[in-house]
């Protein structure tokens, strides 16, 4: 019985992998987490890129280096300071030397990874003016040229849903979620708990500045392919932006604690040609929301 289960487990594993790599490969283009996800969410953004570069090329060597050193330690203690191997322990209490260095060396690695972190965190707070250099992405891999803003989205959430408000064009609607009968009847092919009514519509290529606000609670708008977390505090603007080289759609989720359906506020940001985005625009800021998402859903089938 063992023997046969084995056996076939073997037999099945391979088919098993083979069926998966395209179902892992074509989920590796999507804008949210994915069962089986190992890695970040892939990025669109030049401050995502750099945040990638960093977590790839940065903390895995020194988490994997830190990480490689406690093994051997522990090995060689359990190996050469076991009851057995040393039946009279050592009386020492203090090393002076030894406290020194693992002080000091943990300072300086720390203080190593600050560096690039900072130029990263610089990039993501500094809005665009067309002049700056930006210095994450710099670290990782030359200079990457953001133009100034072309437009400015203010988010604002609410108890349990997202507000946008375009800021040059004087309009505003409501995201919300929908439920399961919504979803299948209106957006099949969208994921569940993040398919919206109203998405937040941006044109590709394009620096957005977005404003983030909340009106009842703390809310924190979040969107993992654009490396962009603001917390949205009631009576205050935060400020982020992203530059979306990619259409397609992009999921976020609120990600600050803010009541009974936090879970249920999800974001999500469609990021469309130009020309769709300015007919898109031009519909939904005379009035026709419903009328410009239908155009532009059926303009990408
Ligand atoms: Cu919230």
């Amino acid at each position: 019985m063992t023997g046969f289960s084995f056996r076939l487990a073997r037999a099945s594993l391979p088919a098993l992998i083979l069926a998966l790599l395209p179902a892992l490969a074509s989920a590796q283009e999507l804008g949210y987490a994915h069962p089986g996800q190992i890695g970040l969410q892939r990025s669109v953004t030049p401050v995502m890129d750099a945040m990638v570069a960093f977590h790839d090329h940065v903390l895995m060597w020194a988490i994997s280096a830190i990480v490689l050193l406690v093994l051997v330690l522990l090995v060689v203690i359990v190996l050469r300071f076991n009851q057995r191997a040393n039946p009279v322990p050592s009386r020492v209490t203090h090393n002076t030397m030894v406290e020194v260095v693992w002080t000091v060396v943990p300072v300086l690695i720390l203080f190593v990874i600050a560096i690039p972190s900072f130029g990263v965190l610089a990039d993501q707070e500094t809005i665009p003016d067309g002049e700056r250099t930006y210095l994450g992405s710099q670290i990782f891999g030359g200079a990457v040229e953001v133009p100034e803003p072309g437009l400015t989205v203010k988010a604002v959430g609410y108890q349990w849903y997202w507000g946008y408000e375009y800021m040059d064009d004087d309009f505003d609607f409501v995201s919300i979620m929908l439920n399961d009968d919504q979803r299948a009847e209106r957006k099949p092919t969208e994921p569940r708990l993040l398919a919206v009514d109203n998405e937040m519509v941006v044109p590709v290529n394009t620096t957005v500045r977005v404003l983030v606000s909340a009106a009842d609670v703390l809310h924190a708008f979040a969107v993992p392919s654009f490396g962009i977390k603001v917390d949205a505090v009631p009576d205050r603007n935060n400020e982020t932006w992203f530059y979306a080289r990619e259409t397609g759609i992009y999921y976020g989720q609120c990600s600050e604690l803010c009541g009974k359906d936090h879970a249920f506020m999800p974001i999500a940001v469609r990021v469309v040609e130009q020309d769709q985005y300015d007919a898109w625009l031009a519909a939904a800021s005379g009035g026709d929301l419903s009328g410009a998402n239908a155009t532009l859903l059926a303009s990408l089938e």
